[in-house]
């Protein structure tokens, strides 16, 4: 087995206590960490989600799987930041009202702050006139970031975007959303101005969005 595999399974299985090691000694044998974030850990959480559906594993295994995954992202995010000096403006990001899920969204404000961003998270289950009120205290930010994980959810994520439209806010902000149950169609048709898939396309889009 591969120690992207091992990577993968202590994931998966959310060993946690084993994760800091399997990664150190993946990176010392010259794996790349995009690949380790990637094909390890990301996918392990897919396996997870998949279980999950079917049924396999309950709530209480996609919890320690989500507690070694974090551990794994603040080993790995060192190897994944680059130096970036510039400043690209700031980047106001948070998981939607009535939705829990912050690993994708915590990935994307990684690699948007190694853009050159300043990232300010608002964390998860936050409420529209949150998001109004930090994009207010923040006359400067340019970009915000909406996740959501859940179907349940995508309401609220169309919510959102509603009240900051309503409040008068998209003259200051251009407004990008994400999240695994979102597509380019979703975000077109709730008026966001960006989608992306993945963080390092949320990155990229990011560049693009304040440039434009
Ligand atoms: C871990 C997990 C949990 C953990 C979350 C822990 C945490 N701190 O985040 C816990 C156990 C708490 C949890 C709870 C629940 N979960 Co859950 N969970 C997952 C799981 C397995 C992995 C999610 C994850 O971290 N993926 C890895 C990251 C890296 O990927 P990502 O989040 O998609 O993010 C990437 C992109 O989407 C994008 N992106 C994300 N956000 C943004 C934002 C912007 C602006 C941009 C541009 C891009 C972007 O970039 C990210 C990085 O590449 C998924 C399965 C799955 N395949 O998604 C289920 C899943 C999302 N959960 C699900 C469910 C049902 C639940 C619960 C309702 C279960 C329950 N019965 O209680 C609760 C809901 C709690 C709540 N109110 O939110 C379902 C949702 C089904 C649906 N159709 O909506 C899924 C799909 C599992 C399944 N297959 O059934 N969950």
């Amino acid at each position: 087995m591969s120690k992207i595999q091992e990577i993968q399974q202590a994931v998966e299985f959310g060993k946690k206590k084993i994760i800091k090691g399997l990664i150190e000694e993946a990176l010392a044998e010259g794996c790349q960490a995009i690949d380790i974030l990637n094909q390890g850990m990301i996918e392990a959480m897919s396996i997870v989600g998949e279980k999950f559906k079917a049924g396999e594993i309950y709530v209480p295994e996609m919890l320690v799987a989500a507690r070694a995954m974090k551990e794994g992202v603040e080993i790995i995010k060192p190897h994944l930041l680059s130096d970036q000096n510039t400043v690209a403006g700031k980047f106001i990001i948070g998981t939607v009202e009535g939705d829990l899920h912050d690993i994708g969204k915590n990935l994307v404000a990684m690699m948007i702050e190694s853009a050159g961003f300043t990232v300010i998270d608002l964390g998860v289950d936050v409420a529209p006139e949150k998001f109004i009120e930090a994009i207010k205290a923040n006359p400067d930010c340019r970009l915000v970031g909406l996740s959501a994980l859940l179907t349940t959810t995508m309401p609220a994520l169309n919510k959102a975007v509603a009240a900051i439209i309503e409040a008068g806010l998209k003259s200051q902000v251009k407004i990008m959303v994400g999240g695994a149950p979102i597509s380019q169609e979703f975000a077109d048709k709730i008026g966001a101005d960006g989608f992306a898939a993945d963080a390092a396309s949320a990155a990229s889009i990011a560049k693009e969005l304040v440039a434009s």
